[in-house]
C-alpha cells in the first residue's frame, strides 16, 4: 500500500430532494454503505436542520463517512475516507449514488499519508493502547440522531430514535419523532408543535386562564389545535355545553391520534364538535356574539397559519365573541419572534382596546428560547387578575391533576419582565 488512507471526495447532483431531507433515511444509507464497503461502524451522529438540510458522520474503525445535503438544490457532498486494505470506498460511492437517485455523481480520490513521505517514530506502543477497547476486543457502537429547529442564529436540538410519522399534507409537512428526552413530538414544517412530556404547560395555560376568568363560559371555539391538547383541557370544565374545534389539516389529527394518544385523548369527546376546515372561513361565517371563549391555537405565522395573525381575522373573532367574551392566542416568543410578538399586540389593542389586552408567559422547554407568550383580550370588562373567583379556581385545580397551572401561576404569569413589558408598552 502506497498510502495510509484513501479519501474520496464526492459530489452528487440532481438527487431527489425529499430523500436528502430525511435524516433517518440518510443515516441508514450511510450506515449500509459503510457495512457493504466492509467497514466496522463505531458511532454515527446525524442532524436534520429545519426547514431543510442534513449533516452527519459515520465513524468507522477504518476512519469515517461524512455528508452534508442541500435538498433545495438536490445536492449532497460526501467524504468517504478509509484506511487499510479491507474497505473499498468505491463500493460506498456506488451505493449512495443509487440510494439518493443522483442524476450525476463526480468523485476524486486522494491518497492520504503517502508512505514515501512517512517514517515510523520510535515510541512505546503499549503506552498508547486504550485498555478498555483492548479488553472488549471490538469498539462499542453508539448512535446519535438529532432533530434541529433553528433560525440564522439560534438552534434547538433534540435527540431522537425514530421517525414515526412522515407525510406531506395539502398544507404542511407533518412529522412525529420519538425523542429521547420528551417522548413523541409533533413537528409541522420542521417546527416543534408539541411533545408528550411538556405539552401540559402550553395546553393548561392556553385554556384555564380564559375559562376561569370568564364568569360562566358555555361555548368555546378553538381554531387550530389539531393535536387535541387544547380541547382536552377545555373539556375538563363542566361549564361548557359545547366546544367547537376547527382544524385545517386532517393529517395533524390522524398523526396525533396514532402517536400522541395522551394529548389526543378528548378528540372523540361527546361535547366536542370537530370540524376539519379553514378556521378563517369558519370564523367569517359564524354568528355574531356566539362564543364566550375563542382560543387561537395556531402554528407559527409561516405557511397555513399566516392568515391567523392578521387584523382582519381578529376583527372577525371580536365580532363572534359574546359581550363578555374572551380571546386567547398563542403569541409567539418575545425573545425568538420579537417582530411578530410586538406586531400582534398592536393589532389586538387596536381591536379590543388598550386596557383590554394582557400578555402572559409560560416556560416551554421545547419551544425556541423556552419563553413563550399568550395574549388575553376581553371584549367586556373581565380582567384576568381582578375578575377571578379564587374559590372556583382553587376547587378546579384541586379536582384536576394539573401539572403546571395553579392559583399562583394564574397571578404570576401576568408579571412581565421589564424587557417584555417595554416591547409591548405595558
Ligand atoms: N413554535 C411553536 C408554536 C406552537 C403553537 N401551537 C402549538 C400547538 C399545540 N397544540
Amino acid at each position: 500500500m502506497a498510502a495510509l488512507g484513501r479519501h474520496i471526495i464526492v459530489e452528487y447532483y440532481d438527487c431527489t430532494p425529499n430523500l436528502l431531507n430525511d435524516v433517518s433515511f440518510i443515516e441508514s444509507c450511510l450506515e449500509s454503505a459503510a457495512k457493504d464497503a466492509g467497514a466496522t461502524i463505531i458511532n454515527s451522529t446525524f442532524h436534520h436542520f429545519s426547514p431543510y438540510g442534513v449533516s452527519g458522520v459515520v465513524v468507522i474503525q477504518e476512519s469515517h463517512l461524512a455528508i452534508h445535503t442541500w435538498p433545495e438544490y438536490g445536492f449532497a457532498s460526501v467524504d468517504l475516507f478509509t484506511c487499510g486494505g479491507a474497505v473499498d470506498p468505491w463500493v460506498a460511492y456506488k451505493i449512495l449514488k443509487e440510494k439518493f437517485e443522483a442524476g450525476h455523481g463526480s468523485a476524486m480520490e486522494l491518497s492520504r499519508g503517502e508512505m514515501a513521505l512517512l517514517s515510523q517514530k520510535e515510541f512505546d506502543i503499549k503506552s498508547l493502547r486504550d485498555e478498555k477497547s483492548a479488553e472488549n476486543g471490538t469498539p462499542l457502537k453508539t448512535r446519535d440522531i438529532w432533530f434541529t429547529e433553528r433560525d440564522d442564529e439560534i438552534a434547538l436540538s433534540l435527540k431522537h430514535e425514530a421517525k414515526l410519522f412522515d407525510e406531506q399534507s395539502d398544507f404542511q409537512k407533518v412529522e412525529i419523532y420519538q425523542t429521547k428526552a420528551y417522548g413523541n413530538m409533533l413537528t409541522l414544517d420542521g417546527m416543534v408543535m408539541t411533545t408528550e412530556k411538556d405539552e401540559y404547560v402550553y395546553h393548561e395555560m392556553i385554556t384555564h386562564i380564559p375559562t376561569l376568568t370568564h364568569a360562566n363560559p358555555k361555548r368555546a371555539l378553538v381554531i387550530g389545535g389539531g393535536d387535541g391538547g387544547t380541547v382536552r383541557e377545555l373539556l375538563k370544565h363542566g361549564t361548557y355545553d359545547e366546544v367547537i374545534m376547527v382544524e385545517i389539516d386532517e393529517k395533524v389529527i390522524e398523526a396525533s391520534k396514532a402517536f400522541l394518544p395522551s394529548i389526543a385523548a378528548a378528540l372523540d369527546h361527546p361535547k366536542l364538535n370537530l370540524i376539519v376546515d379553514d378556521g378563517i372561513k369558519y370564523v367569517n361565517a359564524a354568528a355574531e356574539r356566539s362564543f364566550d371563549v375563542v382560543i387561537v391555537d395556531s402554528t407559527d405565522p409561516i405557511g397555513p397559519a399566516e392568515g391567523l395573525f392578521t387584523a382582519e381575522f381578529y376583527k372577525e373573532v371580536y365580532r363572534i365573541l359574546t359581550a363578555d367574551g374572551i380571546m386567547v392566542t398563542q403569541s409567539e416568543s418575545p425573545r425568538f419572534n420579537q417582530k411578530v410578538f410586538k406586531e400582534v399586540y398592536e393589532v389586538y389593542r387596536s381591536i379590543f382596546g388598550v386596557k383590554q389586552v394582557h400578555c402572559y408567559l409560560a416556560y416551554i422547554p421545547t419551544y425556541p428560547t423556552g419563553m413563550w407568550s399568550f395574549s388575553y383580550s376581553s371584549k367586556g370588562v373581565s380582567h384576568p387578575l381582578k375578575n377571578i373567583d379564587k374559590e372556583r379556581l382553587a376547587a378546579f385545580t384541586r379536582s384536576n391533576k394539573l401539572q403546571y397551572y395553579n392559583e399562583a401561576i394564574h397571578q404570576s404569569a401576568f408579571a412581565l419582565p421589564n424587557f417584555v413589558a417595554e416591547m409591548i408598552n405595558e
